[in-house]
């Protein structure tokens, strides 16, 4: 990838894309494409079709979807399997028509069964039945790997696909009924700070096991393979390390609300019981993450801070 190359980030305003587009600036490539929701639909082929042509991206980062956290993808799993699918397979469909020179497909760590081996290898797609509560969306995010290998394999396309594990950072959802466990935890305890109350309720029994990666590292990982990673084969994303949900809560409650007392809402649903990834594929290629779960979630706390502020000052 060139400086003043082609570059279209898809799904430019959610937490994969902005951290993709942070990253590009920062590196000063100055042939950034983007489009809004409003300006371009991408489950419409013939708009997605009429965009490609009019601004021929070389590179595309194909990392727009609906996304959300266990709450969500239970209960609107038609709008994750309609929405995604749609998405990925115009894009795809155009990247190949107007002959785009790489795609980076971004997948999630939910394409893998329920009930896998730890920590998971990328060989286990496909090897046993997924975890209900997500399963509409990841079906969407195999049938998008298996769209890039089919483009590579019948018309020869350099299209690619990265899995990461869950994510957060700067620019993440913090509405909870459709956010992830990290962004919901850190309002949470925030609120409960606020309001002067001292419990803070947390979904499940407290036992899966999660692993975290800022989407800084993500981002920095995603431009390491665009430039280096030529494999048919999709890789995972990720740290390596893992920990329980409680864990996570405790660590959110010292940086958040210390005084906090935490209680498990058993009704809520737990979810995959682990999903770890092995990312020695990854590290054997060069490329490590940098920012330790702590660090980073700090670092999430005060750009929630930065948000409510900017709240006030509006509403004042
Ligand atoms: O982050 P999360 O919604 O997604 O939930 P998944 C992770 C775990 O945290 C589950 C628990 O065991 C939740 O029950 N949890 C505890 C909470 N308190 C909360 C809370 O306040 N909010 C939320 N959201 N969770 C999603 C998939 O699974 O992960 C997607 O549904 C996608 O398909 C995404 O793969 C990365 O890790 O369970």
């Amino acid at each position: 990838m060139e400086r003043n190359d082609r570059i279209f980030v898809a799904g430019h305003r959610g937490l994969v894309g902005s951290a993709i587009v942070r990253r590009l600036q920062a590196e000063r490539f100055d042939n950034i494409l983007t489009a809004t929701r409003e300006q371009l639909d991408l489950r419409d082929q013939a708009a997605v079709n009429y965009w490609f042509r009019a601004n021929r991206p070389e590179y595309v980062f194909l990392v727009a979807g609906t996304v959300g956290g266990i709450l969500a993808n239970s209960t609107r799993p038609a709008e994750f399997i309609y929405d995604n699918m749609l998405i990925h397979a115009t894009v795809v469909h155009a990247a190949h028509f107007f002959k785009t020179k790489k795609l980076l497909y971004l997948g999630s760590s939910c394409i893998y069964p329920r009930e896998c081996a730890q920590p998971i290898k990328e060989q286990y797609l496909l090897t046993g039945p997924l975890e209900p509560t997500n399963e509409a969306y990841a079906l969407a995010k195999i049938a998008g790997i298996k769209l890039c290998q089919s483009y590579r394999t019948q018309y020869g396309c350099n299209f690619i696909s990265a899995m990461p594990t869950n994510l957060y950072g700067s620019n993440d959802n913090f509405d909870l009924t459709s956010s992830h466990v990290l962004p919901a935890l850190i309002r949470k305890f925030h609120e409960a700070k606020v309001e002067g109350s001292r419990d803070v309720t947390v979904w499940g029994s407290g036992t899966p096991r999660r692993e975290f990666l800022h989407v800084d590292d993500l981002a920095d990982a995603c431009l390491f393979l665009m430039r280096s990673y030529e494999d048919a084969q999709h890789i995972n994303v990720g740290t390596g390390e893992d920990l329980t949900i409680r864990e996570l809560a405790e660590m959110v409650r010292d940086v958040v609300y210390p005084a906090a007392a935490i209680r498990f809402d058993r009704s809520k649903p737990d979810g995959m019981p682990r999903k770890l990834l092995d990312v020695g594929r990854l590290h054997e290629l060069g490329w490590r993450h940098r920012i330790d779960l702590r660090d980073g979630l700090a670092q999430t706390y005060d750009w929630f801070m930065q948000q409510v502020a900017c709240g006030e000052a509006m509403r004042a």
